[in-house]
């Protein structure tokens, strides 16, 4: 049986402003080289590529008050929230195509407003090798990849803490985050004080997959937006070299199909980031090939369940 999708619209976020490695500004073009408009229609999903959101081009300079690019990166997140904004306010799921994660701030932004005009649940699933709460006072590097979560949470500059209207965007208790096992000194004071629900490689190594799901799952009803902000760095390196902050030890590739296929029985998946496919460090296009692969399990695709 088929689940029903709503449409979905794709847009490229082709920058690396909050990283430190130039790159995945071709993430965009690497994942529609992989296939996943095609991987999506072929599942019988109505959808539609929108091209790419638009901002500037990266200075390359050093961090200023803790923040590199901040200028930048708030213009790109501008773009992505009106973006997002106006797929969500059509009823469609936007899928953005990073790019660097700190697109999320913009993403999550629009996803948190329209759950509070519609009276939605919202639930966000980050999956990542870093817990990104950094601030501008503890960041080991200035790359505001590593502040998303934080920012979203209302810690941060204005401009990116204001940036949807509402401040905080998010709470802590509406995030879990699965594939943990970077985080910097001061951040992990700052997520422990904050109360981040992170299902670390110890837990998932310890419980399993499957239990991490339903844990991180829990709770979920008919009026939850699922939001998936998948940072393919979730990866281990070896089966996903194309990103640019890459940790050792990462979720294999049967953990995250089973992380998928767990999302997809939910039926709940609102919306989706696919970022830090960095091109320019990868081998061949593997790392969005599998993007796309995993993504096909998202949207439902099943070994022994018929289309
Ligand atoms: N924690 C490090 C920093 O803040 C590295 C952060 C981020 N890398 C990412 N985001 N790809 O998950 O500099
Ligand atoms: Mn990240
Ligand atoms: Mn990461
Ligand atoms: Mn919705």
């Amino acid at each position: 049986m088929r689940r029903q999708y709503p449409a979905v619209s794709i847009f490229g976020v082709p920058t690396d402003v909050g990283a430190g490695r130039r790159g995945a500004s071709m993430g965009p073009e690497a994942l529609r080289v992989a296939g996943l408009a095609e991987a999506l229609a072929a599942r019988g999903i109505d959808v539609a590529d929108r091209g790419n959101v638009k901002g500037p081009r990266n200075p390359w300079s050093g961090p200023v008050d803790g923040y590199r690019h901040l200028e930048e990166v708030v213009a790109w997140n501008r773009a992505v929230l009106e973006a997002s904004t106006a797929e969500l306010r059509q009823g469609r799921m936007p899928v953005m195509l990073g790019g660097d994660h700190c697109l999320a701030i913009g993403s999550i932004a629009a996803v948190a407003n329209h759950c509070r005009e519609s009276g939605k649940t919202l639930r966000i699933l980050w999956l990542d090798a870093h817990t990104d709460f950094n601030t501008h006072a503890i960041t080991p590097s200035g790359n505001v990849h590593g502040m998303p979560v934080a920012c979203l949470c209302g810690i941060g500059p204005s401009v990116l803490t204001e940036l949807g209207g509402t401040s905080p965007a998010i709470t802590p208790a509406q995030v879990r985050q699965i594939g943990i096992r970077s985080v910097d000194q001061e951040e992990k004071r700052m997520v422990h004080e904050h109360g981040l629900d992170i299902y670390d490689m110890r837990y998932i190594d310890e419980v399993g997959m499957k239990r991490v799901v339903e844990e991180a799952l829990h709770g979920l009803d008919d009026d939850t937006h699922l939001h998936v902000s998948f940072d393919v760095d979730v990866l281990d390196p070896s089966i996903a070299p194309g990103t640019g902050t890459p940790v050792p030890g990462g979720i294999n590739y049967r953990e995250a199909q089973l992380v998928m296929e767990m999302i997809a029985d939910t039926g709940r998946l609102g919306s989706l980031d696919i970022v830090e496919v960095n091109t320019a460090l990868d081998t061949g296009n593997a790392t969005a090939e599998l993007a796309v692969d995993l993504v096909e399990s998202l949207f439902g695709k099943s070994t022994l369940m018929r289309d």
